[in-house]
């Protein structure tokens, strides 16, 4: 997959690109990241790339034309043919979550726009952005952390990145539920046991005690994710799909 990034800042994408599972899918040519910065489109003698809003108002604005020019360069220049979409990450955005993430790793290329300022001018989205993207509704001073979250989070989906294929797609949020308690040596940590069940190596008994977890955790702390699991598919038997579904009513009385 072959992603650009627009920004004034693209050294913040060292963060990406030198550390972690976003650095090893590059190595291994899974992930390529390229970085346009707007300030290398303008023509003026100080390379401005902001200015300051029609109608007045506070804070300035990115100007069109630069961030126009770049969009287009990036987009022309994919090693492949089809560069994907123009993704803008912004508060007024679809609320990113996994089965965004599962859908924009799909792409064989993705170009993702990171605004600083108040934003963008409106007329940059209409002719160059085709969604918007939020990671959540706060603010933010600039779009790359939210770019940046985009990225490691279809990272880690790539074939071939975790070493483990079936992993990423396997995990909490694939089957819609939260991720299970975890546990590690020793097995006694400051007077706290870990399950035994765990210690057993009964693997079923194990798959189910974990999505028994699953459930529970989700039902407490966040219901309005059970509202929408699936209980056709997923590995669900008779017991949990009972469970499942009294969670359900409760969330939607
Ligand atoms: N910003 N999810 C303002 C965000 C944001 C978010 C990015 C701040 C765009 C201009 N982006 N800039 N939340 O707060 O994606």
């Amino acid at each position: 997959m072959e992603i650009n990034v627009i920004s004034i800042f693209p050294t913040m994408f060292d963060a990406v690109l030198e550390f972690g599972i976003t650095r090893q899918a590059i190595e291994k040519g899974l992930l390529k990241l390229v970085l346009w910065n707007p300030r290398d489109y303008t023509e003026d003698r100080h390379r401005t790339v902001d200015d300051r809003p029609y109608g007045g108002g506070p804070g300035m604005l990115m100007k069109p034309e630069p961030l126009a020019r770049c969009i287009d360069d990036a987009r022309l220049s994919n090693s492949g043919s089809n560069p994907g979409p123009v993704v803008y990450l912004s508060p007024q955005g679809d609320l990113l979550n996994q089965q965004l993430v599962e859908e924009l790793a799909d792409y064989a290329g993705l170009t993702l726009l990171a605004g600083r300022y108040e934003g963008i001018d409106e007329r940059v989205i209409e002719s160059r952005v085709d969604r918007e993207v939020s990671i959540g509704d706060y603010v933010l001073a600039g779009g790359e952390i939210p770019a940046m979250t985009v990225i490691d989070s279809i990272a880690r989906l790539l074939p071939g990145v975790l070493g483990n294929d079936l992993s990423a797609r396997q995990d909490s949020f694939s089957n819609g539920l939260l991720d299970c308690p975890h546990y590690t040596r020793p097995e006694c940590f400051e007077g706290l046991k870990a399950p035994q069940v765990l210690l057993s190596g009964d693997h079923e008994k194990i798959r189910q005690w974990r999505l028994n977890q699953s459930i529970a955790k989700t039902g407490e702390r966040r219901p309005d994710l059970l509202e929408r699991v699936n209980l056709e598919e997923g590995e669900f038997d008779t017991e949990q799909i009972k469970l499942l579904k009294e969670f359900q009513i409760g969330a939607t009385r």
